[in-house]
């Protein structure tokens, strides 16, 4: 298939351009740390929801006659670390598809750059299913989610709407079957009417990007393996709540995985410590909305900012919780979405 490719595509006759949106996700059991830098293979299987909130639409267009990629992020150009993993990812792209042209890259995103809400996710998915398309690459949804993956673990679950589950694969094979062997899929659940309110605490990027910070948890926290084991069993136990429709456990569940996580990283030397002063306050809010009968859990990611799972009916509820917990900060709801799909010209 792919030398028919190379064969019949004959580079500058057959540039394409091709427009993608997809939504961040938030793992309801993590992923923190890696067994193959290179692969992106995660050290341990997560488990998400995609949010139907806070896009990134993404053009690539092929620039046949351009000596190099040029990425526009928000209608600025882009540099340093984002331009290179961007530029890299269009390397690896070019590489599948046996093509050779630059490409001119258009990224928009509606959420906070770099502030633990996903951005990656949704950026990498957009970027994987622009790319492949105005590349020729055919890829059915598994295939997209292996090249998203590539340009950033958590982009390999945002392929898909609703619950999605990112298998860690095989770090020990050779390096193609490595490879093949980690994407995400979709994840059976019963009728949950979710709801994710995320509390904003702090919308600025992060001190400790999620790559050094992940990568030092697992090289210096001892309590990270027993984590990672863990977390396993909180996966079996997450599929079950989700099968039975049972919200207050896949809360439960996803709660204690986060904390987990981040107890992780504060045994890392020296500690990585997202949580801030707000953050606590908003997990107390939490606490509190429990103990008056409302099935809401909490989960962070690699930042200060606190999403709150519960159900669709108490959103409202546990919004005006958190931002009286909160104050002054941005709180939205959000319900699972779609995942990563190319846009029709009338829809751009
Ligand atoms: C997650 N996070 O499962 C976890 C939980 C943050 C905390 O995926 O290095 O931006 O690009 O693969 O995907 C953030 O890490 O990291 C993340 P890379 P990514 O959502």
């Amino acid at each position: 298939m792919r030398s028919e490719q190379q064969a019949t595509l004959e580079p500058g006759l057959r540039a394409g351009t091709a427009t993608a949106v997809a939504q961040p996700n938030i793992a309801l059991i993590k992923y923190w740390g890696k067994s193959d830098e290179k692969l992106f293979l995660p050290r341990t299987d997560s488990l998400s929801m995609t949010l139907d909130i806070f896009p990134t639409t993404t053009r690539v267009r092929l620039a046949p006659e351009a000596a190099r990629d040029t990425v526009t992020f928000n209608g600025e150009a882009a540099t340093g670390e984002a331009e290179r993993r961007i530029t890299a990812f269009l390397e690896l792209v070019r590489e599948r598809s046996g093509r050779t042209e630059r490409a001119d890259v258009d990224t928009r995103n509606t959420v906070p750059t770099g502030a633990g809400l996903a951005s990656s996710a949704s950026g990498f998915a957009a970027l994987a299913v622009a790319a492949a398309a105005a590349y020729g690459l055919e890829l059915d949804a598994t295939g997209l989610s292996r090249l998203a993956r590539r340009g950033s673990g958590s982009a390999s679950r945002s392929i898909f709407g609703g619950f999605a589950v990112w298998h860690a694969g095989r770090a020990d094979a050779g390096p193609e079957e490595a490879d093949l062997s980690s994407y995400a899929e979709p994840v059976p659940a019963a009728d949950l009417d979710p709801a994710l309110v995320i509390a904003v605490v702090n919308a600025g990027p992060k001190e400790v990007s999620s790559r050094v910070a992940m990568r030092r948890t697992m090289d210096t926290s001892p309590l990270f393996e027993p984590w990672a084991v863990s977390s396993g069993a909180d996966l079996a136990d997450m599929r079950v709540a989700l099968e039975r429709g049972d919200l207050a456990a896949v809360g439960e569940i996803a709660e204690r995985n986060a904390l987990g996580m981040h107890a992780t990283m504060l045994a890392a030397r020296p500690a990585v410590r997202y949580m801030s002063p707000a953050s606590l306050t908003v997990l107390d809010s939490v606490l509190q909305l429990r103990r008056d009968g409302v099935a809401a859990y909490a989960t962070m990611d690699a930042g200060p900012n606190v999403k709150v799972l519960c159900p669709r009916a108490d959103a409202e509820r546990v919004a005006e919780a958190v931002r009286a917990a909160a104050p002054g900060r941005a709180v939205h709801i959000a319900g699972p979405g779609r995942g990563a799909r190319l846009l029709d010209e009338d829809e751009r």
